[in-house]
C-alpha cells in the first residue's frame, strides 16, 4: 500500500480530493490540523492509503494524458510549419514560373529581333501577351506557342488588297528605277488577258518615253501579247489617250523610274494622276523585297503623294531575308496585291498571300532556330 496526504482547508474537503483521485478503496490513516504561521493560515492533512494497483493506475492514466497534451501541442506545432512551407513553395513555383517565361520571351524576342522584326511591333504584341498569360495561357511557357502567337498576329495584322476586275480600271504602276514595272505590267496584262476565268480586253499607256534611244519594253510585250500600246508624253495626249481606249476593261499606266527624291518627276507625274479620267485609277507602288527598311520607308512615304492603293513586292526570288520587308508592312499596314517572284514573263507573278509571305519567313525563322 501507497500513502499519499492530502491538504485542504477543512479535512472533508481533503478527505473528498483523495476519493476523487483513488476512489472508494482509499483506508484513511490519519487526519491533523497543521497550525498556521505568520503568513499562512491553518490547514488540515488528511494522509490515505492507497492500494498498489490502484495508485499505478492512477500515475499511468495522468502520464498518458500529459503525453497526448504534449503530442497535441507537437502536432500543432508540426502543421503549423507544413503550413508555412506550402506558403513558401508556392512562393518558389511562382517566381520559377516568372523567370521561366521571361526567358522563353527573351529568346523569342532576340529571334524575331534577328529576322528584321523591330521591338516597335514586337514589344506592344509581346506585352499584353505577358499581362494576360500571368493570369490564364501557358503560351509564355514553350518556345513553339509562342512563336506561333507571334506569327498569328502577323497574319491578322498584314494586309492584303484582293484582286478584282469586276468594273473596268486604270492600274497605274509606279516606282523606283529598275523595280520591275515594266515585267510587271506585261505580266500582269498577260494574266488578264489569257490567265483567267475570262478574257479580260486589255491596254497599255505608256509614260516612259525618256530613255532617248532605249529599247522599248512595254512596246515589245505589246506586240507579243498583241495589245493596244499608246506612248504618251503629255497630259493632253495622255486624255485624248484614254479616250481611245475607253471600251478597254483594264489599262495599265507605265511609268519612268523615279528616284524618290526626283520631286519634278514627281510633281509631273501627280498631273497625269489628277486628270479626269472616266475609269477607276489605282495606284501600285511596285516596292523590292531587297532594299534596306530606310528606302522602303523613303520611297513608299515619297510615293504616298500619288495616293497609293496597294504595292506590288518584287524580286522575291532574290532575297531569303525577308524580315525587314514584314517588319514594314507590319507597321505601315499597306494593303499588298502581288508578289513578282522572278523574271518569266508572265509565270512569275502570285497574287499578294499572307501565307506566302509568312511561310517564306518561318523558312528563314527555322533555319536558325
Ligand atoms: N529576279 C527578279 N528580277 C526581276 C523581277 N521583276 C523584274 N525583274 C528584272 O529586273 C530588271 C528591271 O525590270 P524592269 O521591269 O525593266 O524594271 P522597271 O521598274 O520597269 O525599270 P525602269 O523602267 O528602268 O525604271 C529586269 O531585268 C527584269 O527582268 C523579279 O521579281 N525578280
Ligand atoms: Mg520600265
Amino acid at each position: 500500500m501507497i500513502t499519499e496526504t492530502f491538504i485542504a482547508n477543512n479535512p472533508k474537503d481533503a478527505y473528498n480530493d483523495a476519493l476523487d483521485t483513488y476512489g472508494s478503496t482509499i483506508t484513511l490513516i490519519s487526519a491533523k490540523q497543521v497550525e498556521s504561521t505568520q503568513s499562512e493560515s491553518s490547514h488540515f492533512e488528511v494522509t490515505v492509503g492507497i492500494h498498489d494497483e490502484i495508485y499505478e493506475a492512477k500515475a499511468l492514466s495522468i502520464l498518458l494524458k500529459e503525453a497526448k497534451e504534449e503530442d497535441k501541442h507537437e502536432e500543432q506545432v508540426l502543421l503549423s510549419e507544413v503550413d508555412k512551407l506550402k506558403e513558401e513553395l508556392a512562393l518558389m513555383k511562382k517566381k520559377m514560373t516568372c523567370a521561366q517565361r521571361q526567358s522563353v520571351l527573351d529568346k523569342v524576342k532576340e529571334l524575331f529581333r534577328q529576322k528584321g522584326i523591330s521591338d516597335t511591333w514586337l514589344e506592344p504584341i509581346c506585352e499584353i501577351l505577358y499581362a494576360k498569360s500571368m493570369m490564364e495561357t501557358s503560351i509564355l511557357e514553350d518556345d513553339t506557342l509562342l512563336i506561333s502567337y507571334i506569327l498569328a498576329e502577323m497574319d491578322a495584322t498584314l494586309k492584303i488588297k484582293e484582286e478584282s476586275l469586276n468594273e473596268s480600271k486604270i492600274i497605274m504602276i509606279v516606282g523606283p528605277t529598275g523595280v520591275g514595272k515594266t515585267t510587271t505590267i506585261a505580266k500582269l496584262a498577260a494574266r488578264y488577258t489569257y490567265m483567267m476565268d475570262k478574257s479580260y480586253k486589255v491596254g497599255f499607256i505608256n509614260l516612259d518615253n525618256y530613255k532617248i534611244g532605249a529599247f522599248d519594253q512595254l512596246g515589245h510585250f505589246a506586240e507579243v501579247m498583241d495589245i493596244k500600246h499608246l506612248p504618251i508624253d503629255n497630259v493632253q495626249d495622255f486624255i485624248e489617250g484614254l479616250k481611245v481606249l475607253t471600251d478597254y476593261d483594264v489599262l495599265f499606266i507605265d511609268t519612268t523610274g523615279m528616284s524618290p527624291y526626283d520631286t519634278q518627276r514627281f510633281i509631273r507625274t501627280v498631273e497625269f494622276v489628277q486628270s479626269d479620267m472616266d475609269k477607276k485609277l489605282e495606284v501600285n507602288l511596285v516596292l523590292p523585297a531587297t532594299i534596306k527598311y530606310e528606302d522602303m520607308h523613303d520611297i513608299y512615304n515619297n510615293f504616298s503623294f500619288l495616293n497609293l492603293n496597294s504595292v506590288i513586292i518584287s524580286k522575291f526570288d532574290e532575297t531569303k531575308y525577308l524580315g525587314t520587308l514584314l517588319n514594314f508592312m507590319l507597321l505601315y499596314k499597306i494593303p499588298m496585291s502581288y508578289f513578282s517572284i522572278g523574271q518569266e514573263v508572265p509565270d512569275d507573278l502570285i497574287v499578294a498571300s499572307k501565307e506566302y509571305l509568312l511561310e517564306r519567313f518561318i523558312d528563314d525563322l527555322s533555319h536558325s532556330s
